[in-house]
């Protein structure tokens, strides 16, 4: 038998053909061990997820759906795709499930191009309160093609304001209520986003795309049983290949397939659908339950450390996997932190917080969240640790008179320790040596 060598090392592969894009990737490989990646919406797929999203199933097209393609030669494609839409049924219990979108935004997208026409009322989150641009953002073509209007948190307590959702839908009448987000820190109440909603007659729709895994293992409240359809991407808390997924009643189903294609897109990215089947499988497991309740328990843990030294988490802590948090009493800018940390080899994005004075480019807030760095077996005591980092380059940034090359060293030192507890944590699909480091 031929001896088999590795795809990278053959005639041809990465390694012979272009070694600058391998250098590149091998690079990122060592970032995403040497650093603890905090950004609530990355994470580490598994290698299982990694072969199939590299497969050779990206050569086919297969414009269509099972059964029904425009292309011959679908033999394995339908396989692949009715596997994944049969073990999505599963996970979440929907009724019907389109894999095809290439990644959120656009499944969002197939959700107006399906649901509703051009200059409808549509309703959602705002971006500055944690919703996302594809919630009706202005500068979104869901704020520019709908007659978009925007709800938010209460100043109190930072929690959903559902007398003003109740106020605004009976006002003007939604065809679509959208809910869930990108940087809220709390449950989302779908039940009671469902009978406002239903109630002036709107089609509720939950993204879902932040929260997917959580869902999936149970460990937050399910859309599916109340809302009429479900969005989702598959590569944040899910922790499956970068895609989307819809999911709708029964009487939508016609209308979102027909919007996901041929109303938006093309070939489905066959490599990706096989990705997420195999992630829907690792989804079933005891073992993705229990990843699950800890980035829950991760979360709580480090927004509890996080506030005894002082920083003020929007709506006072967390739920679910992320956390936002306000710098500003900490003397520093979101984006100073962000900066800060990074050079820490922390990795978090700065972030608007609700009511922020600051602009989206220069906010008053930092977003972290748990999924990566539990899937990398972090647990309680880890926390601490982070937590007294973050504390300490807060310090370094927001003292002015410490020198440029002072603040470098105390970054470094930090970096130092960070990198030393990263080694102890090999992450899930991360290409490492023989001594344990990462390629
Ligand atoms: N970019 C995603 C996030 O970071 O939350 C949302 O699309």
């Amino acid at each position: 038998m031929q001896a088999v060598v590795a795809p990278s090392q053959a005639a041809g592969g990465l390694t012979e053909f272009d070694p600058e894009v391998e250098a590149i990737i091998r690079a990122e490989n060592k970032r995403q061990h040497n650093k603890i990646r905090l950004i609530p919406s990355e994470n580490y797929t598994s290698q299982a997820v990694l072969e199939a999203t590299g497969s050779i199933l990206t050569n086919k097209y297969s414009e269509g759906y099972a059964g029904e393609r425009y292309y011959e030669g679908q033999q394995q494609i339908d396989k692949i795709e009715e596997l994944a839409v049969k073990r999505a049924k599963a996970v979440f219990g929907a009724e019907h499930v389109n894999v095809q979108p290439y990644s959120g935004s656009p499944a969002n997208q197939a959700v107006y191009v399906g649901l509703c026409a051009p200059g409808d009322a549509v309703m959602g989150l705002s971006l500055a309160h944690g919703g996302h641009l594809t919630h009706g953002d202005k500068v979104s073509i869901s704020g520019m093609h709908y007659k978009s209007v925007q709800y938010g948190v209460r100043k109190e307590d930072g929690l959903i304001d559902f007398d003003q959702v109740e106020a605004l839908a009976k006002e003007h009448q939604p065809k679509l209520l959208f809910c869930g987000g990108t940087a809220y820190p709390r449950v989302v109440d779908f039940a009671h986003f469902a009978e406002i909603g239903h109630a002036v007659g709107a089609i509720v729709v939950a993204d879902i795309a932040h929260i997917a895994g959580l869902v999936a293992a149970g460990v937050h409240q399910s859309p599916v049983p109340h809302v009429d359809v479900v969005t989702t991407t598959t590569h944040k808390s899910l922790r499956g290949p970068r895609g989307g997924m819809i999911m709708c009643k029964a009487q939508y189903a016609a209308a979102i397939d027909k919007a996901v294609f041929p109303g938006l897109q093309g070939g489905p990215h066959n490599g990706t659908t096989a990705a997420i089947a195999v992630t829907l499988k690792e989804a079933m497991g005891v073992e993705f339950k229990a990843y699950s309740q800890q980035v829950v328990d991760n979360a709580k843990v480090l927004g509890e450390e996080l506030s005894a030294r002082g920083f003020a988490l929007s709506s006072g802590g967390t739920d679910n996997h992320l956390i936002l948090i306000d710098v500003t009493d900490k003397g520093v800018t979101g984006y100073q932190m962000a900066k800060a940390l990074d050079q820490a080899g922390i990795v978090c994005n700065f972030n608007r917080v609700p009511f922020d004075s600051r602009p989206a480019k220069r906010p008053s807030g930092i977003r972290i969240g748990t999924p990566a760095i539990t899937s990398r077996g972090f647990g309680a005591d880890e926390m601490k640790h982070l937590a007294e980092w973050m504390d300490r380059v807060a310090q370094v940034r927001a003292d002015e008179g410490k020198e440029l090359d002072d603040r470098k060293k105390a970054y470094a030192e930090i970096r130092a320790e960070v990198r030393a507890l990263c080694d102890r944590f090999p992450a899930p699909g991360l290409l490492y040596g023989e001594d344990g480091q990462p390629l």
